[in-house]
């Protein structure tokens, strides 16, 4: 009998559950947009069709994430609060805050990899 059997195995199933992990579909990821002192930061954020964007206002007070062509509309993000949305369409999209003109920030979104 071989007496490293049980350790063989052991490490026959770590193997096995570190190759699950790697071959596993890349999820799509959440991105966190941080608004505070009046501005989206970052500023530009680029990502994949799929992806979730949460704009997370620690602000004192209520913001806005607008697109300029109306792709999205966060409607008011009272301070403490957060939205999340959902890209689809690649392409680059300027948005601001409906409340301060003067903050803007940029999406871009690109193909699947
Ligand atoms: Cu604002």
């Amino acid at each position: 009998m071989n007496c490293l059997s049980p350790l063989l195995l052991a490490r026959s199933g770590i193997c096995a559950i570190v190759l699950m992990a790697a071959v596993g579909p890349a999820a799509a990821s959440d991105h966190v947009v941080t608004i505070a002192q009046m501005r989206f930061s970052p500023a530009t954020v680029t990502i994949h069709s799929g992806d979730t964007v949460v704009w997370v206002n620690k602000d004192l007070v209520a913001h806005t994430a607008s697109a300029q062509a109306r792709t999205f509309d966060s409607g008011s993000i009272e301070p403490g609060a957060s939205w999340r949305y959902v890209t689809s369409k690649p392409g680059s999209y300027s948005y601001q805050c409906l409340f301060h003109p003067t903050m803007h920030g940029t999406l871009i979104v690109e193909p699947k990899p």
